[in-house]
C-alpha cells in the first residue's frame, strides 16, 4: 500500500524503515502542488501503519545538487492571489502530517535545503546533513515570506533571534553553521554514510518500546509550546497510558529478571 507508484516520489522500505526521497532533480526538487499532494497521500498512509510494519521513515532526495531548493517559483508565477492561502495551507498540512507519524522521521539532507526545502526538513523530528548542505531561507528576497511553517519552526530549532536574522537577511547557513546552531544533529562526508547512520538510530529504537517512542514524540510534540503545569499534564497522561501497556510490564519484569525484553506492546 506504502509502495505504490508515485510521479515525485521515490518510497522503499528495508527492515522496516521507509524512505521517502524527493524526486525532481532536474528543477532541484523544488516543491510543486503535484508533489505535496502526493507527499500528503502517503504521509496519510504512514500515520495509519502501525509499529509492527514500520519503525521509521527517512526523508530525502535524488541527485547531488540539492535537498529542495524550495517551493517551485515557476508554479507559483502563474498562482492566482486567492490560491496562496490553499498552497500554503497544503503545505503546512503536509508539514504537520510529520509530527503525526507514529515513528521518528529523520530528513538526510544533501546540497541546497532552501525555502520550504528548510521548512520540510524542519518538519521532521531531527536533520542530518552533509558536508555540502545549504540552509536557508530566501522568500523574503522573492517579496514572499515563508509560507510552510518556516517562521515557527526556525526559532523552535535556533532560538528567535538566530531566526530573524537568518530570514530578514535571506543569510545561507553551511552545514557546519547549521549544526553550530542546533539546526542539524550530526554532519556527514557524504549521503552513503548520512543513510546508513540514520538507518542505524531508526533501528536502535527495534530495541527500544515502539509505544514510548509513539507517546515520547507524541508527548513533546504536544507539550512544546506549553506552559510547564500543561505540559506536566499532557506528560501524565501519556505516562498512564503507557502505565497499564503490555510493553510496562514485558519492560519492568525483563529488568527483573534480568533478561533483554521483547516488546511487543
Ligand atoms: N523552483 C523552480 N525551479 C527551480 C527552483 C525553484 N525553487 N530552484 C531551482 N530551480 C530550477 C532552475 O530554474 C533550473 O531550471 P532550468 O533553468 O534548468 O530549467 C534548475 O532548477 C537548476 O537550477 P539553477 O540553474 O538555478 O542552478 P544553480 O546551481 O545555478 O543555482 C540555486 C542553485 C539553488 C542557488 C538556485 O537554483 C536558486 O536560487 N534557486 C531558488 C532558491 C529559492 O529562492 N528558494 C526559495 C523558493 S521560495 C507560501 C508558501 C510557500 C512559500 C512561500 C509562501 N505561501 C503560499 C504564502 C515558500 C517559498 C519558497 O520556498
Amino acid at each position: 500500500m506504502l509502495l505504490k507508484e508515485y510521479k515525485n516520489l521515490l518510497v522503499t522500505k528495508e527492515d522496516k524503515i521507509l524512505t521517502i526521497s524527493i524526486n525532481r532533480p532536474k528543477v532541484l526538487n523544488a516543491l510543486n502542488q503535484e508533489l505535496l499532494s502526493e507527499l500528503k497521500t502517503l504521509l496519510t498512509l504512514i500515520t495509519d501503519t502501525d509499529f509492527k510494519d514500520l519503525r521509521g521513515v527517512i526523508l530525502t532526495s535524488e541527485g547531488e545538487k540539492a535537498f529542495i531548493a524550495g517551493a517551485d517559483i515557476k508554479e507559483m508565477d502563474g498562482l492566482e492571489d486567492d490560491k496562496a492561502s490553499d498552497f500554503s495551507a497544503l503545505g503546512q498540512e503536509v508539514s504537520l502530517l510529520f509530527s503525526k507519524v507514529k515513528v521518528p522521521v529523520i530528513a538526510c539532507v544533501q546540497g541546497y535545503a532552501l525555502g520550504g526545502g528548510c521548512e520540510m526538513a524542519m518538519s521532521a523530528d531531527w536533520i542530518y546533513a552533509t558536508e555540502n548542505a545549504i540552509f536557508g531561507l530566501p522568500e523574503l528576497s522573492l517579496g514572499l515570506i515563508p509560507g510552510f511553517g518556516g517562521t515557527k519552526r526556525l526559532a523552535q530549532f535556533v532560538g528567535l533571534a538566530k531566526a530573524k536574522e537568518l530570514i530578514f537577511t535571506g543569510g545561507k547557513w553551511t552545514a557546519a553553521d547549521a549544526y553550530k546552531n542546533l539546526l542539524v544533529n550530526k554532519v556527514f562526508a557524504n549521503k552513503e554514510e548520512m543513510l546508513s547512520f540514520a538507518k542505524k538510530q531508526l533501528l536502535k529504537s527495534e530495541r527500544q518500546s515502539a509505544l514510548g517512542v509513539f507517546y515520547s514524540k507524541k508527548t513533546m510534540e504536544e507539550s512544546y509550546f506549553c506552559n510547564m503545569q500543561d505540559s506536566m499534564s499532557i506528560e501524565k497522561k501519556s505516562f498512564s497510558a503507557i502505565f497499564s501497556s503490555k510493553d510496562k510490564r514485558t519492560g519492568i519484569k525483563a529488568f527483573l529478571n534480568k533478561e533483554k525484553p521483547n516488546f511487543q506492546y
